[in-house]
C-alpha cells in the first residue's frame, strides 16, 4: 500500500485496464485528475465538442479493440450530454466506463449546483450505476465497474465520484492487475449441452449457422471459419453483424435482418436447424416473427447471457456459454463423433442463394445516374476499401443501403448504432476505433441529418491528428422518415426536409480535407485519396433525393 491522491488512484486505475484515451470536455469536478495527466502522458485526455461525441467515440473504442473504454465528463450536463451515447453502448453490449465529477457529497440533497440524482439517471441503461461515498473505496469501486463492464456479457457502467471525493483526498491504494479482480477465462459450455447439439447437428439436413456480435466480442471469428470450412456449413450473420463470419467464406450467404439481403433471409427460412452462435435474436434481426425464422426449424442457441435463450423462440438446445469455448468444445465432439460435411444439396443451395446475391449487387455498379444512386456508392466502396478498413454505419435510409452491400473478411470491421439506432454516432464512433486502431482506415458513413448532429468533433479530430474520414450521402432530407411518409402518408411531407452547407466546404473550415464527388466515376479515387491522406477528411456525396427502400416495418407500421 502507498499513500497516493485519489486522483493519482483513478489514474492508476484506468491504466491498469490498458487505457491510453480518455474522452469528455474539462469541469471543474475532476481537475485533479487532468492534473495528474499533465505529467502522465500515458494516458491522453481526449476532449471533446460535446460529451455525446465522447461517449460514441469510447463505444467506437471498445468494439474495435475489446477492451474497456471510458469517458470522464463533469455534473450535471456534462454526464446528462453522454446519455445517448452511453445508451447506445448498452445496446451494443460495448464496455464503456463512464465517470462523472459529481457534485459535491457534502451538500447532497440541497438542490446544490448541478446536482442531480446521475445515479438513477443512466441505471437503465447500464449494467451498473454507482457512486463512490469515501476516497479510499475508489479503486475498489472502479474495479467494480470494470469487473461489471467486462464479465459476462459486456456493457457499460456509470460511475459518479463526488468532487468533494476525488479532489484533495490523499488514500492509501494497491495497483491491481485485472486479473487479481475479473475473471479471465469465459465460462465454457456443458459438455452434455454440446453433445446434443452435435447430434442435432449430424442429424440435420439443412443446418445453417446465424452468427452474431458475441462471436466477435469472444474473439471466436477463427473458430467460426474452422467450422463452416470443416463442416460445409452455410452461415449468415445478424443484424448489424456482418464481421462475424468473413464474407469470403463459400457458404456464407449474407446478413439477415432490416435492410439485410434476401438471399440470407431465404437461407433462413429454408433451414431445418439454426446453430445461433451470440445472437439473441433481437427485433431487427429476426423481427420476433416467422418472416425469417420458422416454427418448424430447430434453434440451437449459444449466448454467454442466459437471459436471451429461447426468449422469443423455443431452442432445441440452449447453451449458456462462451462463444469462442463452445465453439471450441463443438469442433471436439464433432471430430470425436466423425460428422462430417452437410449434404451436398444444401451447399449448393447455399452457393447458389450466394452468387444470387453478389450478382444483384454487381448489376448496380452500372447505376450511372447523377446524382448518384445510393447504390452505386456501395459498388465503388466495395472496390475501393482496403479489407481492413473499419466502416461505421450511421442511422439512416442511405446508410442503412449499406448492411447489404458491403464486404467484410475480418472482425472488428463493421460499428453500426445497433438497437438505439441512434443518428450521429458514426462519425464519432470512427473517431475512437481509429484511435484504438491507428493503423485501420477508418471511414463512417453518413446521411445529411445524423452528419450534422456530431460534425463538431471535426474539431476534436483535427486538433488530436485523428485521420477518420466521414462519408456524407447528401438528400437534403431526413429520408428515412421522408420515406415513411411518401408510402403512407400520401406524400404529405411535414418535418423531414432540410437544407445543408456544403459539407466538404465545413470541413475545410475546420481544417479538415474536403471532397465533392458529384458524379459516380469520381468516388473510389476519392475514397483512396482521403482514407491515405492521413488527416481527418469528409467526403461530400450529392445523392438522389427520391431514392428511399420502403421503410422496414412497411407491412406494420403502426406497432412496428
Ligand atoms: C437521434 C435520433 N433522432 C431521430 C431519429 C429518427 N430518424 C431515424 S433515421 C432519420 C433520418 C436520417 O436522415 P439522414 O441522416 O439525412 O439520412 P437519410 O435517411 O436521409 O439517408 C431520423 C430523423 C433517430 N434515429 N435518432
Ligand atoms: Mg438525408
Amino acid at each position: 500500500m502507498t499513500d497516493v491522491s485519489a486522483a493519482r488512484a483513478v489514474v492508476d486505475c484506468l491504466k491498469a485496464e490498458g487505457i491510453r484515451h480518455v474522452f469528455g470536455i474539462v469541469g471543474s469536478t475532476f481537475l485533479d485528475v487532468l492534473d495528474v495527466l499533465h505529467d502522465d502522458r500515458s494516458v491522453e485526455y481526449v476532449n471533446v465538442r460535446h460529451e455525446q461525441g465522447g461517449a460514441f467515440m469510447a463505444d467506437g473504442l471498445a468494439r474495435v479493440t475489446g477492451r474497456p473504454a471510458a469517458c470522464l465528463v463533469t455534473s450535471g450536463p456534462g454526464a446528462t450530454n453522454l446519455v445517448t451515447g452511453v445508451a447506445g453502448a448498452h445496446l451494443a453490449h460495448s464496455p464503456v466506463v463512464a465517470i462523472a465529477g459529481g457534485s459535491p457529497l457534502g451538500v447532497q440533497g440541497r438542490d446544490a449546483f448541478q446536482e442531480l440524482d446521475l445515479v438513477a439517471l443512466f441505471r437503465p441503461m447500464t449494467k451498473l450505476s454507482i457512486q463512490v461515498t469515501r476516497p479510499e473505496r475508489i479503486p475498489e469501486m472502479l474495479r467494480l465497474a470494470f469487473r461489471t463492464a467486462m464479465a459476462g456479457r459486456k456493457g457499460p457502467v456509470f460511475v459518479d465520484i463526488p468532487r468533494d471525493v476525488l479532489n484533495d483526498q490523499a488514500i492509501r491504494a494497491d495497483v491491481l492487475a485485472p486479473d487479481r479482480y475479473r475473471p479471465t477465462h469465459a465460462p465454457p459450455p456443458h459438455p452434455e449441452a454440446i453433445r446434443a447439439a452435435a447430434r442435432f447437428l449430424a442429424r440435420a439436413e439443412r443446418p445453417l449457422l446465424l452468427a452474431g456480435g458475441g462471436v466477435t466480442w469472444a474473439e471466436a471469428t477463427d473458430l467460426v471459419a474452422r467450422l463452416v470450412r470443416r463442416h460445409a456449413l452455410p452461415s449468415i450473420t445478424a443484424y448489424g453483424r456482418n464481421d462475424a463470419v468473413s464474407n469470403d467464406e463459400p457458404l456464407y450467404v449474407g446478413p439477415l435482418g432490416r435492410a439485410g439481403s434476401p438471399e440470407a433471409a431465404q437461407a433462413c427460412r429454408r433451414a431445418d436447424l439454426l446453430l445461433v452462435v451470440g445472437s439473441r435474436l433481437g427485433q431487427f434481426t429476426s423481427f420476433y416473427d416467422a418472416r425469417y425464422v420458422q416454427p418448424g426449424t430447430a434453434l440451437v442457441q449459444v449466448d454467454v447471457d442466459g437471459r436471451d435463450i429461447g426468449r422469443v423462440y423455443p431452442v432445441a438446445v440452449g447453451i449458456q456459454a462462451d462463444a469462442r469455448e463452445t465453439l471450441a468444445a463443438l469442433l471436439d465432439v464433432l471430430a470425436e463423433e466423425r460428422v462430417g460435411q452437410t449434404p451436398e444439396a444444401w451447399q449448393q443451395e447455399a452457393r447458389e442463394l450466394r452468387a444470387r446475391r453478389h450478382a444483384r449487387l454487381e448489376a448496380e455498379s452500372a447505376l450511372d445516374a447523377v446524382p448518384v444512386k445510393p447504390q452505386r456508392v456501395y459498388a465503388e466502396l466495395r472496390r475501393a476499401l482496403p479489407p481492413d478498413t473499419i466502416v461505421t454505419l450511421d442511422a439512416g435510409a442511405a446508410p442503412a443501403y449499406g448492411y447489404d452491400r458491403l464486404h467484410f473478411t475480418r472482425p472488428r470491421t463493421l460499428l453500426t448504432p445497433l438497437d438505439l439506432g441512434g443518428l450521429g454516432f458514426a462519425f464519432p464512433a470512427a473517431l475512437g476505433a481509429k484511435l484504438g486502431r491507428p493503423d485501420a482506415p477508418a471511414l463512417a458513413i453518413h446521411g445529411d441529418g445524423g452528419f450534422l448532429m456530431n460534425a463538431q468533433e471535426l474539431e476534436t479530430a483535427v486538433r488530436h491528428g485523428i485521420a477518420a474520414v466521414a462519408l456524407v450521402l447528401n438528400n437534403n432530407c431526413w429520408g428515412s422518415e421522408k420515406a415513411y411518409q411518401r408510402h403512407f402518408y400520401d406524400a404529405r411531407y411535414v418535418g423531414t426536409d432540410l437544407s445543408n452547407p456544403r459539407y466538404d466546404r465545413l470541413a475545410e473550415l475546420f481544417g479538415a480535407r474536403g471532397y465533392y464527388a458529384e458524379r459516380p466515376g469520381l468516388i473510389g479515387e476519392m475514397v483512396r485519396d482521403a482514407l491515405t491522406s492521413g488527416r481527418p477528411a469528409v467526403i461530400e456525396i450529392p445523392i438522389d433525393p427520391d431514392e428511399f427502400p420502403v421503410p422496414a416495418t412497411a407491412a406494420r407500421r403502426r406497432n412496428g
